[in-house]
This record gives structure tokens, C-alpha cells and sequence, in this order.
């Protein structure tokens, strides 16, 4: 007897399931065995690293700080609707699935090897238990004797009148059968839980805790200078961003997990002498506190990917000097766990400025989104090309031999930080009452310090605001403008000079390739209290 081939939507169906049972396994298995990175994560990361800029652009512009959680769903997305053409071929001849389970398992094992935390071995483990899983599920639901309760009239319609060959025959042995049945898929799945449970536990504890760090000393702690008083007035930036509030920035889909244990940094390339630390040796050098304003080349004019804190850490120079810097090393590469590098001129770590190496942020050892157990600060710098978290190594090296991450798509090798002033208050389309509107907001010349900020209401001249004490030439600089408003919609916009007496330009960039410039402008409605 002959059997009817099970239909094609049958199929499609049995496809999505047995591919959603695939993945879920091959990722449950993943954290069980502790793979390092899963399939899914490691496409992702994969595809995060080579979509062309354009499509890149795009995607942030369309998704913003989602971008990443977009990105799995649609790979989740596509992995189902790969099960569906595979399970409608399979509902034909069930090899075309066995092949093609196979065929995307092996791409996703690629794409684990390629990463520098993802382990090949195992990682091919989990995802051939994924295979595993996902063809028995799909032979299941396309024997025909297996038509779901819950499948549509037409399925069944095709499948009415097969005759099970072995069927049961009395009640009590359905019921008996039933019965071994639930038992042991009761216990296969308290098994199943129990051990991915436990992985799971283990998943979240690996890496040590930021908390667990004790930090070195700081040689001369930093008193906040008197003159830097800051302005109170309501929803102007703080002068130093909360950690919990810092933007956060980097390519990375799931943040790395650094075991201080097996950690190092190591200083290579161009040097005399090579040498690596573990943390507790960097930690024992003499440490400095730095204020640093960190802004992204990726801030629009106005925006909020720019954040001022208090770094702590070792200063760049003396491991450089440590290791001695051969001549013609131009280019010093920072390169992160997760295999990101950003590279910047050797003479900015030498020129008087002071990059970091450092530990801590406002108090507190790294926390893991902003690169624990440590990472570089370069004042001066757009983090893209001197910021690197989750920092592993230091390399010398010349500008012709290497481009960090962001150069090849497409962004300036050089990137230093243009000067800007951003207006906090009042906010873009509010309503102050008409009087005296506090004008307030923030502005930074890394390296240079801000010496004067302007403010021009409508097509009014430039008028002078009263700078707060400055923090550094390294950080952003409070400024407050006292505003007599007149009823009616205005337009106010604002301008910083950097210490050196250059007003920024007024000319409006987009960010690619070295950052945006032009002036803040909003529009605010100032309404009539009477
Ligand atoms: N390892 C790693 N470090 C990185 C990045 C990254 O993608 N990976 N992004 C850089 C960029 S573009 C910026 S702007 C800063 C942002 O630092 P934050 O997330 O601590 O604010 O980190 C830099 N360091
Ligand atoms: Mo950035």
C-alpha cells in the first residue's frame, strides 16, 4: 500500500517547526556546552561585519539602538522560512531536508569558527544536535500517520482513509501506550530543563563581576576644581554622565564576557619588547584619574551619543615607553576580545594629552557595556578610532599596514573630534512661558577647551553665554543664556570657539566619513502667561 505524500502547506508547516526545534536546540546546547557564541549570534555578528555601509546606514536610521534586536529577529525569520522550503521538499523526498538542515548547519559552524571567542568543536556539537533534533521533528510530522488534531481539513482530507497497519487494538493498550509515552517525554524534558537550566546558570555567571574587582590606588586623585561649580537648571546635562545613562556604542551582539583569570593585555607590534600583564599586574601600576569627554562620529548635531565621566586607569605613555616604541611606528591599534580594532596616531599618546588604559569609570571598576575589565580613552579622539573596549592588545604598527574596523567602511582614518555645542533646554518644541527662558546646554573642543559660546535667536546677532568653570580642555563645558522671550515661535541657535579662538563651522555634514558639523538649532513656541 502507498501512502499519499503529505501536502505542501503540510509541509511548509512541518518545516517551520522543525526548524524553530532545531534552533532552539542548537542554541540551549550551545549555552549547555559553552560553545562561546551561538549560531545565531555568530551570523548575526557575521552579517553585522559585512553588510555594505549603505545598508548599514540605513538599518540604524530605521531601527536606531534596536538595530541589533531587529537583526536576530530577522535571522529567526529567515531560518524559519528556510524550514518551510525545506519542509515542502521534504514532504516529496525527505533527503532534500536531511541535505539542506546540514548544508545551513555547516554555514553557522563557519560562522562560530570565525569568531575569536566561538569554539568550532563544540559549537559543531550543538548545532549537529540541532540538526539532529529538527529532522526527527520533521520525519515525525510528515509521517502521515502523524496529521496533527489541530491540521487544517484539507490536510486531513488528503490523508482520510489511510489505514494505520500496526493500529492499536483495545483501549487499555492505547491507554497504556499513552501513558509510556507521557512518562517518558515527562522525564526527557525535566532532564532537558534540568541541564539547560543549570547551563543557563553557569552562562550568566561566566566572566567575573565587575564587582568583584578591587582597583589600584590613584596617585593624585583628582579634586573637582572649585571653578567648575555647575549650573543648576533643570534637564541640562550633568557635568558627568551617569554610568547607567552613558550612550553605549559598539558592534558587538552579545557584550563579551572577560574571566580575569584567563584575561591579558598584551603589547606587541613594533617594540623592543613585547610583554603582556594579567589584570592584577596592570591593576598594581600607577594609576591616574582623567576627565574625558567621549563623544561617537556617529552623533548627529544635537544629539546624544556623547558622554563626559571620570576615567581611571594606567596611563597609555608608560606601557609604551615599557615596551619601547621602535621608529616608524605610526599607528597605535587597540584590538578587543571580540576581534574589534580602532587605530590612532602614536603621537596622540605622546603629545601631552592622556590616554588611558583605564579600569574604572566614575568611581567604579568598567562596567561590562562600556568595556570591562578595561579599555582605551583617548582625549581628543571619536571613540571609533581609539575607544576600544574589552581591550586584549596594543599594537604599534604603521597606518599604511592597518585600518581599524571603521576605515574600509568607509569612515575617516583620522578622527579627531569636531567642536560642538549642543542646546539641552528648553527642549525642541517646547512651550516656555514668555519672560526670562534659561537657555542652557553643553559644549566640548576636546584638547582645546571651549573659550566662548553664542547664542542667536532667530536672525538676531550672536550673543555671548556665561560659561561654568571648566572641568578640563578634555571635557564638555556647562553654558547658560538668559533669554527675555517674547511670545510666538522662535528659532534659537548656538555656537562654541575652542581655546585655541576657532568658532565652529557653521556648514552642516552629515557624520560620515569624520563626524557632523553646524550649528544647534531648535524651534520653541513661547507662550503667553496671560
Ligand atoms: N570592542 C569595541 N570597542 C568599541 C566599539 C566597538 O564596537 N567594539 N565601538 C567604539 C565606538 S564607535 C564608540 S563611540 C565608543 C563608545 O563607548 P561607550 O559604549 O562606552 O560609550 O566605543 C568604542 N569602542
Ligand atoms: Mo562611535
Amino acid at each position: 500500500m502507498t501512502r499519499p505524500a503529505p501536502s505542501r502547506r503540510h509541509g511548509a508547516r512541518a518545516g517551520v517547526v522543525a526548524s524553530m526545534a532545531a534552533l532552539a536546540t542548537g542554541e540551549v546546547a550551545a549555552v549547555v556546552l559553552g560553545t562561546g557564541t551561538s549560531l545565531v549570534l555568530a551570523v548575526g555578528q557575521e552579517v553585522i561585519e559585512r553588510v555594505p555601509p549603505a545598508v548599514e546606514d540605513a538599518a540604524i536610521d530605521l531601527f536606531g539602538t534596536a538595530d541589533k534586536l531587529v537583526l536576530v529577529m530577522a535571522i529567526v525569520a529567515v531560518a524559519l522560512a528556510l524550514g518551510a522550503a525545506l519542509g515542502m521538499a521534504a514532504a516529496r523526498r525527505f533527503w532534500i531536508a536531511a541535505v539542506g538542515f546540514t548544508l545551513f548547519a555547516a554555514l553557522g559552524v563557519a560562522a562560530v569558527a570565525s569568531r575569536p571567542t566561538g569554539d568550532p568543536a563544540l559549537s559543531a556539537v550543538a548545532v549537529g544536535a540541532g540538526v539532529g533534533v529538527g529532522l526527527l521533528v520533521l520525519r515525525r510530522r510528515l509521517a502521515p500517520a502523524a496529521v496533527p488534531l489541530g491540521a487544517s481539513s484539507r490536510d486531513r482530507g488528503e490523508t482520510a482513509g489511510v489505514v494505520h497497519p500496526a493500529g492499536p487494538t483495545d483501549a487499555a493498550e492505547v491507554g497504556r501506550r499513552r501513558f509510556l509515552r507521557l512518562a517518558v517525554t515527562t522525564v526527557g524534558a525535566v532532564a532537558v530543563t534540568g541541564f539547560a537550566g543549570r547551563g543557563v546558570a553557569r552562562w550568566l555567571g561566566r566572566g567575573t563581576q565587575p564587582g568583584e574587582v578591587t582597583l589600584g590606588p590613584v596617585s593624585v586623585p583628582l579634586a573637582r576644581p572649585a571653578s567648575a561649580a555647575s549650573f543648576e537648571i533643570d534637564g541640562l546635562s550633568p557635568l558627568f554622565t551617569p554610568n547607567p545613562r552613558f550612550f553605549r556604542i559598539d558592534t558587538a551582539l552579545a557584550v563579551p564576557r572577560v574571566e580575569l583569570e584567563t584575561w591579558r593585555l598584551r603589547v606587541t607590534g613594533m617594540v623592543d619588547q613585547p610583554f603582556e600583564l594579567t589584570f592584577e599586574e596592570l591593576n598594581a601600576m600607577p594609576q591616574v584619574e582623567a576627565d574625558i569627554t567621549l563623544a561617537c562620529v556617529s552623533n548627529e548635531v544635537g544629539g546624544d551619543l556623547v558622554g563626559n565621566a571620570r576615567w581611571q586607569g594606567v596611563p597609555l605613555a608608560d606601557l609604551l615607553e615599557r615596551a619601547g616604541v621602535r621608529p616608524g611606528a605610526t599607528q597605535i591599534v587597540g584590538r578587543s576580545v571580540d576581534g574589534w580594532t580602532a587605530g590612532f596616531p602614536t603621537e596622540t599618546a605622546l603629545d601631552g594629552r592622556t590616554p588611558l588604559v583605564a579600569l574604572a569609570m566614575n568611581g567604579e571598576p568598567l562596567p561590562r557595556d562600556h568595556g570591562f575589565p578595561a579599555r582605551l580613552v583617548v582625549p581628543g579622539l571619536f571613540g571609533y578610532v581609539s575607544a576600544t573596549k574589552w581591550l586584549s592588545e596594543i599594537e604599534l604598527t604603521t597606518f599604511e599596514d592597518f585600518d581599524g574596523y571603521w576605515v574600509p567602511r568607509g569612515w575617516s582614518k583620522l578622527g579627531p573630534v569636531e567642536t560642538q555645542a549642543r542646546i539641552d533646554v528648553p527642549g525642541f518644541g517646547s512651550q516656555p512661558p514668555a519672560g526670562l527662558v534659561p537657555v542652557a546646554g553643553v559644549a566640548w573642543a576636546p584638547t582645546l577647551g571651549i573659550s566662548r559660546v553664542e547664542v542667536a535667536v532667530d536672525e538676531g546677532p550672536w550673543k555671548e553665554a556665561t560659561l561654568a568653570g571648566a572641568l578640563d580642555v578634555d571635557t564638555w563645558r556647562q553654558w547658560r543664556y538668559d533669554w527675555d522671550a517674547a511670545p510666538g515661535r522662535h528659532e534659537l541657535r548656538v555656537r562654541a570657539t575652542d581655546g585655541a579662538g576657532v568658532t565652529q563651522t557653521a556648514e552642516r555634514t552629515l557624520p560620515r566619513p569624520g563626524g557632523a558639523t553646524g550649528n544647534h538649532t531648535i524651534a520653541v513656541n513661547v507662550v503667553d502667561r496671560g
